[in-house]
């Protein structure tokens, strides 16, 4: 069986007799625990389905044990992202923003206002473009399992209500770590600095930043309407989390182990999807109750996508000229 096995996978393990079995081309397997870390709390839709993953995974498997870190104890998305490379931790479920810092073409999925709506994400990530930039994590010791959903995000601040561009100017706004989103707040005449989100609450609070911009679910679950005022509907980028695996470890698994896995991730993650959705419709009507929200004017929006076009030519380049294009012609075709 499997678990015969696990002696090739440790040097401490006795009785290494199995030799007929260890030496499969895809590893040696063995009893684990797989160690899941991600940065938000245990009320968030991507906790739910980490628990979905875990529960999948156990229930197929007689070997491999799943265990979930959330708020980021373990790391912040940056860091996990390392850890997988070191193969210090299993899996991390991050926003593809991070990433941005390893691999430069995963600077797609922070444009500014390409992907309309979520049936556009399913299809293009769905699709053989998002096939692609799955593959595309493997040179940098990762293997890239599965599209999960953070989803559109949202602009909050403790300053005034934002109905329009103006409105932006000056307003002091925390990005992630990702250069894509600094010029583009820049661009929209904002003050913005990058942070880290395990930093973000604290900052709000002592009021070093005067906004941050997330999904609504986030938004809500992280208790930001505590600390700020001001809720509108920009909309104006959808992020992807990305399921990833140490590729160190992965190729210590058994085949079996591997599909098991591999086949958990994309389920959990439809589930995953499917919940944020409807937690972020949820939110936002909760949203309304706790803060001021305000939508975003008509004609506005053009200004907006106006604005940010020079950084967009700006990283098309740097990105990658044709994968730009072909992640927006990608758009067109599912839109
Ligand atoms: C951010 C992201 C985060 C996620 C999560 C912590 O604002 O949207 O919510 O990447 O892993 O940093």
């Amino acid at each position: 069986t499997m678990v015969l096995a696990a002696c090739g996978g440790n040097s401490s393990s006795t009785g290494a007799s199995e030799k007929g079995s260890s030496d499969s081309a895809s590893g040696e397997g063995g009893k684990r625990t797989l160690k899941v870390s991600i940065g938000v709390n245990d009320k968030h839709p991507e906790y739910e389905a980490s628990l979905k993953f875990k529960e999948l995974v156990e229930a197929e498997s007689d070997d491999l044990t799943v265990e979930v870190y959330h708020s980021g104890q373990i790391a912040d998305d940056r860091s996990a992202i390392e850890m997988l490379q070191f193969g210090t931790l299993d899996i991390t479920i991050p926003s593809t923003s991070p990433l941005v810092n390893f691999i430069p073409e995963f600077g797609v999925f922070d444009l500014p206002f390409t992907v309309p709506n979520e049936e556009v994400a399913d299809k293009v990530l769905d699709g053989p473009f998002g096939d692609k930039m799955l593959e595309m994590v493997d040179g940098q010791g990762l293997v890239g399992l599965a599209w999960w959903e953070n989803g559109f995000r949202n602009l909050t601040n403790d300053v005034k209500p934002v109905a329009t561009m103006e409105d932006v100017k000056g307003l002091k706004i925390r990005t992630m770590e990702n250069e894509i989103h600094l010029d583009a707040w820049k661009a929209l005449g904002a003050n913005p600095t990058p942070m880290a989100f395990t930093e973000l609450f604290t900052a709000l609070q002592q009021g070093t930043i005067d906004g941050q911009e997330n999904p609504y679910p986030t938004i809500l679950l992280s208790k930001y309407p505590e600390v700020q005022k001001h809720v509108s509907n920009t909309n104006h980028v959808y992020t992807p989390f990305i399921f990833l695996f140490s590729k160190k470890i992965w190729e210590e698994l058994s085949a079996e182990q591997q599909e098991v896995i591999a086949k958990a991730a994309v389920e959990a993650g439809e589930f995953n999807r499917q919940r944020n959705r409807e937690v972020a419709d949820e939110s936002l009507e909760t949203l309304k109750k706790e803060m001021t929200f305000t939508e975003i004017k008509d004609g506005e929006f053009e200004k907006f996508q106006e604005a940010v076009k020079p950084v967009i030519d700006k990283y098309k380049d740097k990105i990658g000229a044709e994968i730009v294009d072909e992640f927006l012609a990608e758009i067109d075709k599912a839109k």
